[in-house]
């Protein structure tokens, strides 16, 4: 079976979501860790009732952020996992941070991208008038927000949302589709080649050289 680290900075929902797969067997991974940038994120005391190992590399006590990816990266492979999970984590990542986990590292963005990459999505999304919103998981690349995409789901905006209306919208769709992708990748069904996503791509064989 293969295992997965996932990355917090806050709430924790979306590593609710996955937690929650797993326990109804509906998604066939261990949680090897979870570990936060944050010291008081609630997601680290969700995982621990749960009695799954949590660990803080505290981006505050790193001079600089290729510092704070090296001590991220040391922690993350402490526990040798197959895939690195992105849920609600706030720190920009360096190149050669991405570039180490290419493949094999997967991030939940809260609109539908390329609109909206950074932060602040909902917010935005009511100034553009959008009437379409939603939520994109991708494979992550060192460019922010913009490495191919696995899944997305969409959602109405609708007349009166606010953002925190329109937020819960998304969120509800991110618990689903995030579950869903990670399932993918567990399930071998899932890929990047070439920095396309593959989703059950047999790869052919290649011609045996005989000749009849
Ligand atoms: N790193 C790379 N290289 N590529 C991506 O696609 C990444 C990434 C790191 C995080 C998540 C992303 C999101 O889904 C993500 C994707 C944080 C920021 C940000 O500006 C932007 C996008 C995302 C995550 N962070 C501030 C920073 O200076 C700090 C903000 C805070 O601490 O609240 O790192 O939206
Ligand atoms: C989610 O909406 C996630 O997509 C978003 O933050 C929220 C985290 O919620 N991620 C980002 O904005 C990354 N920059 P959660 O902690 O409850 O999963």
């Amino acid at each position: 079976m293969k295992s997965v680290v996932i990355l917090i900075s806050g709430r924790g929902s979306n590593m609710e979501a996955l937690l929650a797969a797993v326990a109804r067997g509906e998604l066939p991974v261990r949680v090897a860790a979870v570990i936060s940038n944050r010291p008081d994120a609630k997601g680290l005391e969700t995982a621990a009732q749960q009695g799954i190992a949590t660990a803080v590399v505290d981006h505050k006590a790193f001079a600089g952020r290729e510092l704070f990816d090296a001590a991220m990266a040391e922690c993350i492979d402490a526990h040798a996992p197959d895939l690195v999970v992105l849920a609600g984590f706030m720190r920009i990542l360096s190149e050669g941070f991405v570039r180490h986990y290419e493949g094999r590292l997967l991030n939940i963005h809260p609109s539908l991208l390329p609109s909206f990459p950074g932060l602040h999505t909902h917010e935005r999304a009511l100034a553009e008038g959008v009437r379409i919103h939603g939520c994109t998981v991708h494979f992550v690349t060192p460019a922010l927000d913009h490495g191919p995409v696995v899944v997305q789901a969409a959602v109405p905006v609708l007349d009166g949302d606010d953002e925190a209306t329109l937020a819960a919208r998304v969120l509800a769709q991110e618990h689903v589709v995030y579950p869903l992708a990670v399932r993918w990748f567990a399930e071998g069904r899932l890929r990047l080649e070439s920095g396309r996503v593959l989703l059950d791509a047999e790869r052919a064989l290649p011609a045996p050289l005989i000749s009849p």
